[in-house]
């Protein structure tokens, strides 16, 4: 499938997808949206992969969303459309998906980056939300995530300043996972993916789905929702082969059953 703002591509049980419009800086519109949702419902269907890696260019993860296409939006278009919905597939994709950020991570490239599970940044990564300039705010989750990963204060001081944060910033407020060269921060994240794509994906489709549920839940209910799950895995065939593979001292041959 050839896509004309993305480029995708197989690492083995890797989905490597690299937004690719690099003379708006990635800006996101809706056909590069679209192109995304596709790319990522093949990965979904594909037994193959079990795991993605999304990422941008060296100077921009993505500038936002396309200001071009938007700027002429009336309300009625936005909500009979229902602007944005769509563009919020990657928080549904149930596989494991790290953001690997270098550069520009602004607007609604920071609320993609966000939607992933987790973003590795390389160290030029520069992160905001800079809508209020644009006479608006962050309409694809931005307020909210961004409020969860870095707390009230900074939230609200980057969506009402359109303030940047550095990636050394985004690591110690708890943004990012990691900061990486930014030749190395591909590779990387294509070595972390490989690492849990060698789990059992069932597993780690389920892992995921547990830690997010701590995002939109009470700690009680959380942690019955991860007890019930814990003991759904002892009826897979993987949990039999990874603790057998221990006591037998040797390598698990997990077959994602
Ligand atoms: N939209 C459209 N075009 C853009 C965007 C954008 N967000 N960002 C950059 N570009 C274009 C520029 O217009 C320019 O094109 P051209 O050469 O044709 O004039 C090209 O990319 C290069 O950009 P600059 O010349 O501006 O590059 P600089 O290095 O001087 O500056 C900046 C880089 C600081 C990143 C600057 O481009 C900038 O401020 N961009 C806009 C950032 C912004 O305001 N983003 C928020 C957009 S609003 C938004 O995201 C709402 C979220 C809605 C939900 C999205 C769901 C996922």
């Amino acid at each position: 499938m050839a896509y004309d703002n993305i480029l995708v591509e197989k690492r083995g049980k890797v989905g490597l997808i690299t937004l690719n419009r690099p003379n708006a800086l990635n800006a996101l519109n809706s056909v590069l949206i679209g192109e995304v949702n596709e790319a990522l419902a093949g990965f979904e269907a594909d037994d193959k992969i079990g795991s993605v890696v999304l990422t941008g260019s060296e100077k921009a993860f993505a500038a936002g969303a396309d200001i071009k296409e938007m700027s002429s939006l009336t309300y009625m278009d936005a909500y009979k459309g229902d602007f944005i919905t769509s563009w919020d597939n990657v928080s549904r994709f149930r596989k494991p998906i790290i953001a690997a950020v270098a550069g520009y991570a602004l607007g609604g490239g920071c609320e993609l980056a966000m939607m992933c599970d987790f973003i590795l940044a390389g160290e030029n990564a520069r992160f905001g939300q800079p809508e209020i300039t644009l006479g608006v705010m962050p309409g694809a989750g931005g307020t909210q995530r961004l409020t969860r990963f870095v707390g009230k204060s900074k939230a609200m001081e980057m969506c009402l300043t359109g303030r940047m944060m550095d990636a050394q910033e985004a690591e110690r407020s708890g943004l990012v996972s990691r900061v990486l060269p930014v030749d190395e921060l591909v590779d990387e994240a294509l070595k972390v993916a490989e690492k849990i794509a060698d789990f059992s994906l069932p597993i780690t489709m389920m892992t995921k789905e547990s830690v997010n549920r701590a995002y939109e839940t009470t700690l009680a209910e959380g942690v019955r929702f991860e007890r019930r799950l814990f003991h759904a895995m002892f009826a897979s065939e993987d949990q039999k082969e990874g603790m057998a593979a221990f006591v037998e001292k040797r390598a698990p041959q997990f077959r994602n059953k």
